[in-house]
């Protein structure tokens, strides 16, 4: 999408301007970059369909630079600019107390154009001789670069990455070099960000296997390069640690380095408790190992069954483990369909054809495509007569796909509650997915009550994406959720797990808590694009993680019972 893009130029145009002290333009070009960084669909679909000016905050002017950009994939008005101002506004916008008219003295007076050039003038105490800088705040500028530093470690999203993740380590096993490879730390467990990768392996050749790694394409720099543990970057933006155990000690390891931590401190006091040692080299009496060469014999010396990654986050599994109460979470391969995805009749880029085509690939049994209702004008949603037709469609599919086809909705709760289909058009589906999307920045209270409406409505069956979410983008609503549990507990509503990566919600905390109420869920790819439906493995994931059994997730269903929950 070239949304972001876009609007980061429009962000740096607006500080160049206000560097050339020009009126009221910067405001515009920040509001309108604020409008297209929040969107939720492509801004060239919206321009596509002729609707750029019916955003907030974009119009003539800025709306030819829109479409300049995505015709020629430049801006005059921002390259002309960016002539004269050759400086990266994008990072120290980040920075406190570097706004563009402080940036462009300290560029003019000493160079400074990015992150380096601006630590090196602070650390030769450059900045403080400047006129309106001084001592003051030259140290205050230290202070905020190092508050950056720290925050900068970007996590990633798993969802994106987890495939990219998967392939490197089959590449490694498949190099020879190695006898096992295995994926340990957050990205095992299944955690929705991961800071970085680890990976445990074993070798009878370990400087030969580390030259092997880092001279991969996939690595752009090494941090440290050793025979046990070798740490990289890697070129989607994220270190890589390998580590090469004994043979003998990859249980413990595997067991350590999947963590999480507090999963290990307890599970470490536990085992002085029995007066053994746990490290990541095995389970000692004394000196002797009496355990190590796999998780399980980890597990079994600590009196514990062994358990899924997912589980290992320090919510009560250990004391589970003890007393062999473990819930039997559901697995990848229970999961039969997929509840909720969007085709181009929404805000989707693929046909209903090429989505049920997809799906068939991936097995699916069957899939609901839930496109947006007309409410949310900008993902172009469909309205009663729209909904009938796309029906139609889906009746003549279902005659001959392998795949079943469900009708569904991902429907508007409206600003007093209502519903944005009538009762006859929401009845004739048989997923019926009730979303907050708009006016969400109201009082605790009504909200709650908007949402309180619409689940004893009676007409929905799903509440979708029950936070609202966006990892690293926007908070939780302000709902009062154990209210939304309990009402959909009392109304027989299903809460939806949303796997798409930024969303990755209910969060799996809040499903185990949601679990306790009694209720039923859904797992949704939220697929906007046909390769999107890998992302009912991250939903699946998260109900996982929140300690799902088969009997609490509809898709662990075939299709005839779907059905007949709907009724
Ligand atoms: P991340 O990378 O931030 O997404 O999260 P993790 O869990 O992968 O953490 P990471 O990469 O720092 O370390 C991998 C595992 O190593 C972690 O899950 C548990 C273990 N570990 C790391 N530091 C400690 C520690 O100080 N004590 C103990 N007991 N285990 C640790
Ligand atoms: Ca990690
Ligand atoms: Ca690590």
């Amino acid at each position: 999408m070239s949304n972001e893009k876009i609007a980061e130029m429009f962000y740096d145009i607006a500080d160049m301007l206000e560097i050339e002290d020009v009126q009221w333009e910067p405001r515009a070009y920040r509001k309108a970059a604020m409008t297209i960084s929040t969107l939720p669909v492509d801004i060239k679909q919206i321009y596509e369909q002729g609707k750029l000016m019916n955003l907030e905050g974009i119009g003539a002017s800025i709306s030819k630079s829109i479409e300049e950009y995505l015709k020629t994939g430049s801006m005059k008005k921002y390259t002309d600019l960016k002539k004269k101002y050759p400086i990266d506004f994008h990072i120290f916008r980040k920075i406190q107390g570097m706004g563009p008219k402080r940036a462009y003295v300290l560029y003019k007076k000493l160079g400074v154009r990015d992150i380096g050039d601006l630590k090196d003038a602070l650390e030769k105490n450059k900045v403080r001789s400047l006129e309106g800088f001084g001592e003051k705040s030259q140290e205050q500028l230290k202070h905020n670069l190092q508050a950056f530093m720290k925050v900068k470690e970007e996590r990633k999203m798993l969802g994106y990455v987890i495939d990219y993740f998967e392939t490197l380590a089959d590449k490694l096993r498949k190099s020879g070099f190695f006898d096992r490879v295995e994926i340990a730390g957050s990205a095992r467990r299944m955690k929705e960000t991961v800071g970085d990768l680890d990976i445990l392996a074993t070798s009878k050749r370990p400087e030969a296997s580390m030259d092997f790694f880092t001279k991969m394409k996939e690595v752009s720099g090494i941090i440290v390069k050793g025979d046990t543990k070798t740490s990289v970057k890697l070129d989607v933006g994220i270190n890589c640690d390998l580590r090469v155990v004994p043979d003998g000690s990859f249980g413990a390891a595997m067991q350590y380095f999947t963590g999480n931590k507090d999963h290990n401190v307890k599970l470490r006091k536990i085992a002085i408790s029995k007066g053994l040692k746990l490290n990541e080299y095995g389970v000692f009496r004394g000196s002797k190992s009496i355990a190590g060469a796999t998780e399980k014999e980890v597990y079994a010396v600590l009196d514990m069954e062994e358990m899924e990654p997912e589980l290992r986050e320090n919510m009560g599994e250990i004391e589970a483990a003890q007393k062999n109460s473990l819930p039997k979470v559901v697995g990848y391969d229970m999961i039969l369909g997929d509840l909720h995805s969007h085709t181009k009749n929404s805000d989707g880029l693929n046909t209903l054809e090429e989505m049920v085509e997809a799906a068939a690939k991936l097995g699916f049994e069957y899939l609901a495509i839930t496109d947006h209702s007309k409410g949310l004008r900008i993902a172009n949603g469909l309205d009663e007569k729209r909904f009938m037709g796309l029906h139609k469609a889906i009746d003549k599919i279902n005659e001959k796909s392998s795949v079943r086809v469900l009708k569904g909705v991902e429907l508007e709760i409206l600003k007093d509650g209502s519903l944005d289909l009538p009762a006859k058009t929401l009845r004739s589906m048989d997923i019926v997915i009730g979303a907050l999307h708009q006016n969400t920045k109201m009082p605790r209270k009504e909200l709650t009550n908007r949402v309180v409406k619409a689940i004893e409505s009676g007409l929905i069956t799903t509440v979708a994406h029950p936070t609202g979410r966006k990892i690293g983008e926007r908070e939780a609503f302000d709902l009062d959720y154990q209210k939304i549990f309990e009402t959909c507990s009392k109304n027989e509503v299903a809460l939806e797990i949303d796997g798409f990566p930024d969303r990755s919600d209910l969060p799996f905390n809040m499903v185990k808590e949601a679990k306790a109420y009694g209720l039923i869920f859904t797992l949704g790819s939220d697929a906007h694009r046909k390769d999107q439906l890998r992302f009912i493995r991250m939903a699946t994931a998260i109900a996982r993680r929140g300690w799902l059994e088969k009997k609490d997730v509809i898709n662990a269903m075939h299709y005839k019972d779907v059905l007949k929950l709907r009724r």
